[in-house]
Order: C-alpha cells, then structure tokens, then sequence
C-alpha cells in the first residue's frame, strides 16, 4: 500500500459528504479535529439525541441501569419487568464476572424476567410482577430484589415502585426497590447510569452502620470486573494492604453498597457511569474522591501512589512503592518483547464513555497511536477531562430524571481530613474531583468522534487503514471483513482482564498478536477490489 499522510480536514469532510445538509449540520459538530492545546479546541457536541436512522453503536437506558450498574452485583436478585428478549440479549453478554464468595450468595447466572406477553400489555402487569418477586423470594430468600422497567412498562404506565413497596413491606427481611430505566428515557445507556446511581443510593448506601474492619478504606468506584479486571486490581490493593470497602459494583455485595460509607476515600475508576454516587457520597458522608486509572501499568502505579499518597503514611507509601517495583520487571519484559513488533502502529478506539480514554495509555505502553477515537454516550465533561462544567450542569439525558436532594448527615458525616490537610495535599499535587481528559491527551490531528456510526466507522477505516479497530460486538465483523483486525474493548472478546498490572502483559501480547497476524493479509476488502481510493495514514 502506498503511504498517505491524511489531512484530518480532508477524512472529517468524506466522513460528512453523504449526509443531507442538516444531517452533515450536525455531525460536523460531533467529529472534531483535536487541536490538543489547553481549551482551544473547539467544543465536541455530545450527550445528545441520535438523528433517526443513522445506525448507531449505542445501547439504551436499560442497558445502563440494568446491565451496567446492578448487573455486575452478585447477590441482589435483578428482575427485569418487561418482554423475554430485554433480558435474554442481556444475559452475561458484557462478561462482568463472579466469585461467588464465602457465603456462596450469587444470581448473575440466572435471567429474571416477567416474560410480558401481549395480554400484560393490554390488560397491565403489575400482577405478573409481583407474582415473580414472591416467586423470587420463596426460591432464594435473597437480601434484596431489584426490579427494572422495560420500554413497555413505561408506555402502559405499570406502577413498579408501588408494587416494590407493597413487597418489602409484606416480606420484611428483603429490600426490594424499582428502577424506571425505559429504554427509550434518555439518549443512550448514560441516563440509565445517572437513573441506577440515584436508586442505589437512596435504597442501600449508607443504611448499615456496623463497623467494618481494615486499614486504608476506600471503595472503587466505576469498576465493573470485566473479564475479571476487578480481581487483578483486589490483588493489587491486597498486597500494598489497602482496603476496597465496596466495589460500585463489580461482584460486589448488598452489603458491601450498605457499608460504603464507612470508607475514607473514593477512588473513581470509569467517572461517566459513576459520578453520582461519588458526589451523593460526599455531600452526605464528607468522603473526597480522587479519580484513578488502573488500565495501563503506569497509570495503575500512578494511582496506587495517589491512594497512598491521601492516607500520608510512610508504611503504605513504602509497601506501595515495593509493590510497583516487584510487579514492573514482568510488565516492562513484557513490553521489551513486543515493542519492535508493535511500535508505530495505529489504533481507533470508540467504545463507551471511558475506556475510549483509559485504552490509549496502554496502547502508549506499547508504543502505539491512537490516531481517531471518541464515546458512544460521554457528556463534554469527560471529553474535556473536566468534572461538570457549570455550564453542563443540566445534561440532555437528565431531562427525564429526577435529582435528588441529598444533604449531609450531621451524625454521620466524618469528615476525614481537615480542611487544611485537604488544601495541603491539593498543594503537594493530589487533585480531588478531578481527571485527564480524552481531548487533552490526544494528539493534535487526531480525529475525535461521538456516537460514531456503522457508516462512518467504515468509512474511517477505509480512509485511514489503522492497524487495529476498537469497539463492540455490533462493529466486529463489518470491521474484520474489511481486513482490519478488530478487538472488542467491551467484553475484551474472550480475552482479559487488561487492568492492573497482570492485565497490561495480557493486553500487550494479544494485542501483538492480532496486529502482527497474516490471516488478514488474505482478505479482500472492497477498496482493494476497487482499487479507486487508496492511502494510509503514517505516523511520522
Ligand atoms: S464496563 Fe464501563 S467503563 S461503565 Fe460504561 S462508560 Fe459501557 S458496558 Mo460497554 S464497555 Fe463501556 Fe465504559 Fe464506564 Fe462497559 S467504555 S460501553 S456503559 N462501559
Ligand atoms: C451496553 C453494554 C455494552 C455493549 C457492548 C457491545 C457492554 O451498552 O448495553 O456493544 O459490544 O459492554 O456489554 O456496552
């Protein structure tokens, strides 16, 4: 192939050029050419509505309350009161695991469901769903019943918070709350996030005060355990001795939700899906948050340091340090062996609202570029690496949501560091609320897009022929019949966990090998068939 060194103004306007006016109007303002200089970067429109019939890579608000933040909790039974196929295509597709643990209390191998056929639609189905939480409830006897509303349920206007009340109240000995995350509330899966937080929150957090054992609490905000990447990290944070309280929510427990405000830190993984609960948790319980990053070695040293670097004390700070300098040797090994093979390489990123960011500290690691990336459904906050713009206050998916009022809870509230300890750690440079942004970090003539489409991803590829395409299940195969190797950044296909410092030497030597793979070599994309356009981009 004969290099080509793309001007990123040419790729946005082939990117627009089969749009009608008002279509290519908008989009213009969702594909951006990254000028990477401190806020001089034009604004990215994001978090808004997708125009009718573009085929879009996101999911729905179900998906994000449902399948993003209670799916991952093991012993709180999630019954989805809708039809079969909302739960069925949900069903361990997004490969959050599980360890069952030592009470062995875990139902995320089994599908709930009301099964709502026609007649429930005509005729309601409050009954049905309360019938299937009693019949949840005589078979496990679980600690809590979650209750989710399909985009049915919304559209005949079944009353599922009353009927969740009327259960807990009749069983006693099991909370059971609802969440109204229609699908179609919102514009993407975030609603459902923002939705899931306030429930979670109102029903659990906070409501044991039984006092919990271990030294550095802190809980994990944002960690979903991926392909088990919540595990690497619970190593991680075992061996420098530091205590994860609650993981929000990869195979976490009831309990561990209810005893989370005992922690004495926060530490936010993925902020897009979590940023509720850690401002709700620091209003009532005084507990400050720090943004971490375990998906990259160095980013999962650094975030270590940060951690340790808040509680201040010598001990942790040593046991850190000792920790990064046994686990490195591996990692850098790792990374001296595909180094030669992978280095200049290219990638496009699009998935979701965080790892789009978090995946291009890895690809760096392995001497890689991320010439185009952008979010299915990040707000401009976590473009900008900014945690909410007073001009963002009002997001467009919050239309439809409540927000709720949380004040501090005098009795409660412990706050764990004075003011001037806080100012003074700020001043040593710990950032609290605060994060690196995807806009920031890229490179300038970079291409970042938002809720990038089937047309629009090939079309890229095509264009720019980057070495590995990142994304989901609904982009694989289009990508991998043009010739282009393709890595789901979603459910890491088969393949993980990536985060820690174990997951990076996992990350580095799949990756290797899909770029350096000649299977591709064999496939005849369209543009080498027709031949009428052809180019790379280079990386000089
Ligand atoms: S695990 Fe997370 S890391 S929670 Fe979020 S924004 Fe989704 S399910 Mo898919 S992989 Fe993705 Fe992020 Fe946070 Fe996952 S990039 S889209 S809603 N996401
Ligand atoms: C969701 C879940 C998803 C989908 C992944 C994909 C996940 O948004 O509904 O498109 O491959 O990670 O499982 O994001």
């Amino acid at each position: 192939k004969k290099p080509v060194q793309w001007d990123p103004t040419d790729i946005k306007a082939e990117l627009l050029k089969k749009y009608p006016p008002k279509v290519a109007r908008k989009r213009a303002r969702q594909i951006l050419i990254n000028e990477a200089l401190e806020n001089d970067t034009p604004e990215i429109l994001a978090n808004v509505r997708t125009i009718p019939g573009i085929i879009t890579m996101r999911g729905c608000t179900y998906a994000g309350c449902k399948g993003v933040i209670l799916g991952p909790t093991r012993d709180i039974v999630n019954l989805v009161h809708g039809p079969i196929g909302c739960s069925f295509y949900a069903w361990l597709t997004r490969r959050n695991q599980t360890d069952a643990g030592e009470d062995g209390e875990q139902y995320m191998n089994y599908t709930f469901s009301t099964d709502m056929q026609d007649s429930d639609i005509i005729f309601g189905g409050e009954k049905k769903l309360e019938m299937a939480i009693q019949e949840a409830y005589d078979t496990f006897h679980p600690k809590a019943i979650a209750v989710f509303a399909t985009c049915p349920v919304g559209l005949i206007g079944d009353d599922i918070h009353t009927v969740a009340r009327k259960m807990k109240e009749k069983f006693g000995d099991c909370n059971v709350f609802a969440f109204s995350c229609e699908g179609y509330k919102g514009v993407s899966q975030s609603a459902g996030h923002h939705i899931a937080n306030n429930q979670v929150f109102r029903h659990i957090v906070g409501t044991n005060d039984e006092p919990q054992e271990g030294e550095y609490r802190i809980n994990l905000l944002g960690e979903y355990n991926i392909g088990g990447d919540g595990f690497e990290i619970d190593r991680i944070f075992k061996k420098c001795g530091i205590t994860n309280v609650a993981t929000f929510s990869g195979n976490s427990t009831y309990d561990q939700f209810a005893t989370s405000h005992q922690a004495d830190l926060n530490c936010v993984m993925c902020h897009r899906s979590i940023n509720y609960v850690a401002d709700m948790l620091e209003t009532k319980f005084g507990i400050p948050w720090v943004k971490v990053n375990f998906i990259g070695a160095e980013a999962t040293a650094k975030s270590l340091r940060k951690i340790a670097a808040y509680f201040g004390d010598q001990e942790l700070i040593d046991r850190v340090e000792k920790v990064i300098e046994e686990e490195m040797p591996a990692v850098k090994a790792a990374q001296e062996d595909v180094l030669p093979r992978t280095s200049g390489k290219t990638a496009m990123i699009f998935v979701g609202g965080s790892r789009a960011h978090h995946y291009q500290e890895l690809f760096k690691e392995m001497g890689m570029k991320t010439i185009s990336a952008g979010y299915e459904f990040a707000h401009r906050d976590d473009y900008e690496g900014r945690h909410v713009l007073p001009k963002l206050k009002v997001d467009a998916d919050s239309r439809n949501i409540e927000e709720i009022e949380v004040e501090p809870d005098e009795t409660r509230y412990r706050p764990r560091k004075t003011p001037e300890e806080l100012k003074a750690l700020e001043e040593a440079g710990l950032k609290f609320k605060s994060y690196e942004g995807l806009l920031p970090d890229m490179e300038e003539g970079t291409l970042v897009i938002d809720d990038l489409n089937q047309y629009e991803a090939e079309k890229l590829v095509e264009l720019m022929k980057p070495d590995i395409f990142c994304a989901g299940i609904k982009e694989k195969f289009s990508i991998q019949k043009l010739g282009i190797p393709m890595k789901q950044l979603h459910s890491y296909d088969s393949g993980g966990p990536y985060a820690g410092f174990k997951g990076a030497i996992n990350f580095y030597n799949e990756i290797d090998r899909l770029v350096n793979s000649r299977v591709w070599s064999y496939m005849k994309a369209p543009w080498q068939e027709n031949p009428q356009l052809s180019g790379a981009y280079v990386w000089e």
